[in-house]
């Protein structure tokens, strides 16, 4: 890798091995996708779900009769989605009150009520990061493997081509490989790493990392944390520190933190996002991998049982496959057959 040893020669672009530029291009394509595009993916990222879930929430309201085994065989189809109970419950009763107001008796008739209230739950489509000015630090939280990597790759090029002076921390510190994977995408995309050595303290690799963001006139630091310790208590604890060290070195206001999770592991999604939640105040949420699932109405239990906004969401395994979470496209993306 002979364009290694020299930055200058890593930012000639020609200079770069294809692979890489392979990867930096098809993170720059999506960004370039006209809305078709990315609706398109959209769709066929939800395609198991679609089948899975939907389809079978569409042949409950071709009930005949909207009676008690209508709503019983649509809290059953919602709970093995993933809906979770709260949201399960409050969707019933709702549905309950209007068909009682409005004397409905098609569920045909109901159907479009339902998929507004779906809408309702899913709040409103707001930006990833809130506006700021001076530094901004990201701090990035989740299990291994959640997809904070893919998360972290896609908002720095994000912020990039906003003219944002984007750094990043390698606050995995514990993963063997985690420090070289980040820095390689650090090459990808032309941004320095701070780093140190793998067991060094993650909090200290933040403080660091915060100490150059500053003099280096960052306007965004992305820090990336251990999706693993030894154990789960120590692995809150570091986190809580690190979040700690970040608001006393940076200034409690220019902190955010995205908690990225896995669609694919259901309620287990859901526990995982309280106990970080907890640990350090998430205040958005990206879930990736819905194209594994059938069961996208994680969503709505994350959402519901949570209340933390759901900011981008991972419709394949590319990162050009991580989009914006927009509650409206996604509704018409789950709903719409072809
Ligand atoms: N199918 C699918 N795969 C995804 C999605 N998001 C991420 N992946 C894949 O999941 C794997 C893990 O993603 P990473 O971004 O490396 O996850 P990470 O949290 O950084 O993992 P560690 O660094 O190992 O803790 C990669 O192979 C990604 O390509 C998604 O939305 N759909
Ligand atoms: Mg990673």
């Amino acid at each position: 890798m002979f364009d290694f040893f020299k930055k200058d020669e890593a930012e000639n672009k020609k200079e770069k091995p294809e692979e890489e530029l392979e990867e930096a291009d098809k993170i720059l394509q999506d960004e370039e996708e006209v809305e078709k595009g990315f609706f398109q993916r959209l769709k066929e990222g939800l395609a198991k779900s679609r089948q899975g879930f939907i389809d079978k929430v569409s042949s409950v309201f071709n009930r005949s009769n909207i009676d008690d085994d209508f709503y019983e065989e649509l809290e059953e189809t919602l709970i093995q989605a993933d809906v979770g109970v709260k949201a399960t419950m409050d969707l019933i009763a709702d549905l309950e009150q209007i068909v009682e107001e409005e004397e409905i008796t098609e569920p045909q008739d109901l159907y479009e009520i339902f998929q507004e209230k779906i809408r309702n739950i899913l709040g409103e489509n707001d930006q990833i990061l809130k506006p700021w000015q001076g530094l901004k630090v990201l701090m990035v939280v989740g299990v291994n493997g959640a997809g904070k990597t893919t998360t972290i790759a896609k908002l720095t090029h994000r912020y990039q081509k906003e003219g944002q002076k984007v750094l990043l921390a390698a606050g995995d510190t514990f993963r063997a490989g985690a420090i070289d994977q980040l820095q390689e995408w650090g090459r990808r995309l032309n941004t320095d790493v701070i780093s140190q050595t793998e067991g060094a303290d993650a909090a200290a690799v933040a403080y660091d990392a915060i100490q150059a963001a500053k003099s280096r006139e960052a306007d965004l630091l992305i820090v990336d944390t251990a999706g693993r310790l030894h154990t789960q208590k120590n692995l809150m604890k570091e986190l809580k520190k690190v979040r700690r060290i970040i608001g006393q070195e940076a200034g409690e206001e220019a902190v955010e933190v995205m908690l990225v999770v896995d669609a694919t592991t259901g309620q287990n999604a859901l526990n995982q996002a309280k106990l970080f939640h907890e640990a350090v105040s998430v205040d958005g949420i990206t879930l990736t991998k819905l194209d594994g699932t059938a069961r996208g109405g994680i969503v709505l239990a994350i959402k519901k049982e949570l209340d933390l906004p759901i900011r981008l969401i991972g419709v394949g395994e590319r990162a050009a496959d991580l989009q914006d979470f927009n509650p409206d496209k996604f509704v018409e993306a789950l709903f719409t057959n072809n």
